[in-house]
């Protein structure tokens, strides 16, 4: 039995974040193998392991499962945790959030890449980049004030769609975005993980610079 997972650069992977926090929350035990973006040998390295060529890919057993999304919800399937709400409606707008993260905010994404150890304060304000910020914060706040009381996350426990914004938190940070105090208060809890930590301890000693990172 084995479970590994294929990752890019912690700094700049932003899809690989999400599974590897999300497994690490279940206390699961995997290897995870680390192909740096962006260099010569990465495509022909990610090809090895997938044939859409992207990170992260879960490799369990002798299966092969790509893409963040189908990753978390066979990662559901296959091993106890709180991977998803319990209750119907709450576990469906879950799924919807994250599905919203998966296929949006695109201005988001490309002015304000996630890179973990920079602070660019100034950087990534282009048009239609507040849109995407204010449409993020009021999906934080409505998750957090119907479904979130029984912890600091979008759903009270941490569950996948956590794991889903977790590299917004990390963009929030680098960026210096102004939040309000629900979403200031959903940044910390995210970011004081020990999962998380360790993910931005791990991203801050990485060799590799990228210049012009759209990750
Ligand atoms: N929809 C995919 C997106 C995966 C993706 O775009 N991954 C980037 C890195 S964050 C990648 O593998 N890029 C390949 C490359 O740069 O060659 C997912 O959810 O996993």
């Amino acid at each position: 039995m084995s479970t590994l997972l294929v990752i890019g650069n912690k700094n700049y992977s932003s899809w690989s974040l999400r599974p590897w926090l999300a497994m690490k929350q279940a206390g699961l035990d995997f290897t995870e193998i680390r192909i740096p973006l962006d260099t010569p040998e990465t495509h022909d390295r990610i090809l090895q392991y997938s044939p859409a060529g992207r990170v992260p890919v879960l490799i369990h057993n002798d299966l092969t499962i790509w893409d963040s999304l189908a990753i978390g919800e066979y990662l559901a399937e296959q091993f106890p945790g709180h991977w998803w709400p319990e209750e119907s409606a709450a576990r469906a707008i879950a799924r919807s959030v994250s599905a919203e993260m998966h296929s949006g905010f695109s201005n988001l994404r490309q002015q304000m890449p996630m890179d973990c150890r920079a602070r660019l304060p100034r950087q990534g304000r282009a048009p239609g980049v507040q849109t995407d910020i204010d449409r993020v914060v009021e999906i934080w706040r409505t998750c957090r004030q119907q479904f979130g009381a029984g912890g600091d996350f979008l759903f009270g426990q941490f569950t996948f769609a956590d794991a889903m914004y977790a590299p917004v938190v990390s963009r929030f940070v680098t960026y210096e975005v102004e939040l309000d105090k629900i979403a200031r208060a959903y940044t910390d809890a995210i970011w004081s993980l020990p999962a998380m930590q360790e993910w931005l301890e791990a991203a801050a000693t990485e060799p590799e610079y990228l210049a012009e990172s759209k990750l």
